[in-house]
């Protein structure tokens, strides 16, 4: 009989029809009556594909054995509750590290430069009117760094090359990176012209990107979020990018995406994305692989490629 597995939300399609090779499948977020679907199914699920996992889930699962991320966070997963239940829970790292890399610094250009309001200005018929306007360059700026990891270290190089300058804060310092490291947040913002956020979301990093840390960054400071919008106090940033007192703001992720404050859309000194820092094919796809390459290693038996519990 194959394995019984439940999946939380929609995932990419060559990755759906892999899990339904192998396994059962129980789409709760297609379910009408949620509820009433994992009563069904509580008797004979092993295994979850998706996020969005809490320890009143996993106790109204009692065969639950793996739940596998599609994501390189798992911040909708209680890893805690998963690790006193003897439940494995897996994630997508490394890679996207270049995809996630690659649409930093693609934001941080767009933003220095303007291009989406260039675009726009374009495809309104200004130009033919008036100039456009002179804004920033990122070469010979600094960039501060939270969340040196393996996503952080890509952007770093990246950045290098283009002549930035890099310093990087973290909980600790790291042997043998050659960047300046700064214990105290808010004083590596107050020495960088860009603050890049790409640490992990969760309890622990929750709104560490206060409006002290924001203040220190300044007028002219720009800040570039491609981790998650729980990092930053959102309320504080939008009322500083208003009032000027922020630079600038480029933002691939929101406190409560998909659904983002009305005050951004009418700003001129951000740029917004829909949380796509991942989203090329060849990186989805990879990211699909290694959700069922994790859940064929757990039920054959075989050490996990990427687990975090
Ligand atoms: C995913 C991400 O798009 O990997 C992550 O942590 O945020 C993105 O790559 C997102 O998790 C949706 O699945």
């Amino acid at each position: 009989m194959p394995i019984e597995l439940l999946q939380t939300h929609k995932l990419l399609d060559s990755c759906e029809a892999a899990i339904a090779e192998r396994f059962t499948v129980h789409k709760l977020h297609e379910a009408r009556d949620k509820a009433a679907l994992i009563a069904e199914v509580a008797p004979k699920v092993r295994a979850i594909a998706g996020g969005n996992v809490d320890g009143k889930l996993m106790d109204a699962l009692p065969k639950l054995e793996i739940i596998a991320n599609f994501g390189v966070g798992y911040d909708t997963i209680d890893t805690a509750a998963a690790k006193a239940r003897n439940i494995r829970v897996t994630n997508t790292p490394n890679v996207l590290n270049d995809a996630v890399a690659e649409m930093t610094v693609g934001l941080m250009i767009a933003l220095a430069r303007r291009i989406p309001q260039g675009d726009r200005y374009v495809r309104e018929g200004k130009w033919p009117s008036g100039t456009f306007g002179l804004f920033s360059e990122l070469t010979g700026k600094t960039a501060g760094i939270l969340g040196l990891g393996r996503i952080g270290k890509e952007i770093a190089t990246r950045l290098t090359a283009m002549k930035m300058r890099i310093v990087y804060h973290g909980r600790h310092r790291q042997e043998g990176v050659p960047y300046v490291y700064y214990s105290d947040l808010a004083d590596m913002a107050r020495d960088s012209d860009w603050l890049v956020i790409v640490a992990p979301g969760g309890q622990g990093t929750q709104g560490i990107v206060s409006r002290t840390v924001l203040e220190a960054l300044g007028a002219q400071g720009m800040l570039v979020n491609v981790a998650r919008g729980t990092l930053v106090d959102e309320a504080a940033m939008l009322e500083m990018l208003q009032s000027g007192a922020l630079g600038g703001a480029a933002l691939d992720v929101f406190e409560n995406e998909p659904n983002i404050r009305d005050g951004f859309m009418r700003l001129d000194n951000v740029v917004l994305a829909p949380h796509q820092g991942s989203a090329t094919h060849q990186t989805r796809q990879a990211m699909g692989a290694l959700v069922v390459a994790n859940l064929d290693a757990h039920f054959a038996g075989d050490p996990l490629p990427s687990a975090v519990v």
